[in-house]
């Protein structure tokens, strides 16, 4: 992307809480969604902006159904670094796992933020155990303090890579 601008893709599974995390850091973020019988899906794409160390950010959550590789792969054309969250009440599957190898394997700057940290059956130690990754973030979407807080630290290290 242009100079002092970076676009940042959001990955996750199913119901992980990509779109929650997206409003959290922008209230004004749009979404397109589809409802399902526990509430709605997204189906294209989330829209999120925020500007954080002079940078403007431009977060671009992924619908988390299997089914939409196809958008997955547009919405990732020119993405500077990518953010997976990671419900940590239900841990890794393997359709994180492989999107977290992936990344990793074309050298993308990756962050993991494990969401629903403020639910009872939370177990963030586990999914830190699993991967063993450095970029890691403790979240709740419900506490924007704590979404905007790992967002500024991800993106600070991305600045002093540059
Ligand atoms: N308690 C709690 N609930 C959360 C958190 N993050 C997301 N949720 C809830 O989890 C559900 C799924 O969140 P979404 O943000 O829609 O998940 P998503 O990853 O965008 O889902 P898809 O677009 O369908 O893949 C919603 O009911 C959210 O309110 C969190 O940090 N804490
Ligand atoms: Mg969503």
């Amino acid at each position: 992307m242009a100079a002092g601008k970076l676009k940042i893709v959001v990955f996750g599974s199913y119901n992980a809480g990509k779109s929650t995390f997206i409003q959290a850091v922008d209230p004004e973020a749009r979404h397109v969604e589809a409802p399902t019988e526990d509430g709605t899906t997204t189906v294209a794409l989330d829209f999120g902006r925020v500007v954080q160390s002079n940078m403007h950010v431009y977060l671009f959550g992924t619908p988390g159904q299997e089914k939409f590789e196809f958008v997955r792969q547009i919405i990732c054309r020119g993405m500077d670094a990518a953010i997976i969250i990671v419900d940590c009440t239900t841990g890794i599957d393997s359709f994180t796992r492989h999107t977290y190898e992936s990344l990793k394997k074309e050298k993308i700057p990756v962050a993991v933020m494990l969401s629903k940290c403020d639910m009872e059956q939370a177990c963030p130690a586990m999914v830190r155990e699993e991967l063993g990754e450095e970029m890691i973030f403790d979240i709740s979407s419900l506490d924007r303090e704590s979404v905007r807080r790992a967002l500024a630290q991800f993106v600070e290290t991305l600045i002093s890579d540059l």
